[in-house]
């Protein structure tokens, strides 16, 4: 199968599987599933359930074993996305190219479509079917993964920072403490989420890591460069609001110009941290490379 074939049919697998856990018209509240499902549906690129299925198979495991975690990784997401879109957070009225979640459905049930895609996705990560031909404790070290991403000390940890840093001078090494947190920290729970699932050896459960810490950083200072340059068709979102809310960005620490060299030279971090990966690990390459080349030639 070629990457490109592999991408479309693996983002088919994700759409499908995200589909049938959330029924259209199926379960009461209605309002609750409708802005549930209005933001998991809404097309988002799939990066992190692709990166986990991607990193399962890159060393010989199934995709549909990693399936629910990829997908319960991919609602963490989007709980996070309809959060910070909120006004008390970024305050952001488009995402996607969409009206955002409390725009269309209000606040409080854009809270509560948000803490059910949080809770449910831990929901589908211990259900019988993710629990298939897996050992319970690794399924355990799984779950853990994700939950440690998401939590405090990753995602949760890294918007804090992000927001206390709102306005003030900061440095790389700030801007690389929230970052690798508030973004990196799920992409690499993603990666190594598969690469469990799938009893990667230590060796290349290390190698991977590797490869998930490069793109984590690679695909923040992207979306800064973008946001910067107020790439709107390429996010989905209105352009320069990092400008507009004073927030800490690779593309206001280091500069637009060295901020896409850096970018650039994690891919080719990541490229060689799969070197002794073979052809198995393609769609994790294109993967890197495909997040690099949103930055376009600038
Ligand atoms: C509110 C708890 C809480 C956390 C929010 C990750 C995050 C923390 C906020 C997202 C804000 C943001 C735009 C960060 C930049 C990187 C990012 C996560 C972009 C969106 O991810 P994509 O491009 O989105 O994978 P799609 O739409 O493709 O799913």
């Amino acid at each position: 199968m070629d990457v490109q074939t592999w991408l479309e049919n693996r983002r088919r697998m994700v759409e499908e599987a995200l589909d049938r856990y959330f029924p259209a018209d199926r379960h009461q509240p209605a309002t609750l599933h409708r802005a549930i499902r209005y933001s998991l549906l809404s097309g988002g690129k799939r990066i992190r359930p692709l990166l986990t299925l991607a990193a399962a198979e890159a060393v010989g495991g199934r995709p549909t074993a990693a399936l629910p975690f990829a997908c319960a990784i991919e609602m963490i997401h989007t709980y996070s996305l309809i959060h910070d879109d909120l006004p008390a957070m970024d305050d952001d009225r488009l995402r996607r190219g969409q009206p955002t979640n409390h725009v269309v459905f209000g606040e409080a049930t854009a809270i509560l479509a948000g803490d059910a895609l949080l809770t449910d996705a831990f929901r589908i990560a211990t259900e019988a079917p993710a629990l298939k031909g897996i050992d319970p404790k690794r399924a355990l070290r799984v779950v853990h993964t994700i939950a440690e991403a998401a939590g405090a000390f990753g995602m949760v940890g890294g918007q804090a920072a992000d927001m206390e840093s709102e306005g003030q001078v900061v440095d790389l090494a700030r801007v690389d403490f929230i970052h690798v947190r508030k973004t990196g920290a799920l992409l690499l729970a993603a990666v190594r989420a598969g690469a469990l699932v799938a009893e990667a050896t230590p060796s290349a459960l290390r190698n991977l890591s590797r490869y998930g810490e490069f793109i984590g950083l690679g695909f923040q200072i992207v979306d800064d460069v973008l946001d910067a340059e107020g790439a709107t068709e390429k996010t989905g979102k209105e352009g320069g609001g990092d400008a507009r809310n004073q927030k800490a960005t690779y593309a206001s620490v280091l500069g637009v110009p060295a901020a896409r060299q850096r970018a650039l030279e994690l891919r080719d971090d990541a490229l060689a941290a799969l070197e002794r990966f073979g052809k198995r690990a393609e769609p994790l390459r294109e993967i890197a490379r495909a997040i690099v080349a949103r930055l376009g030639r600038g």
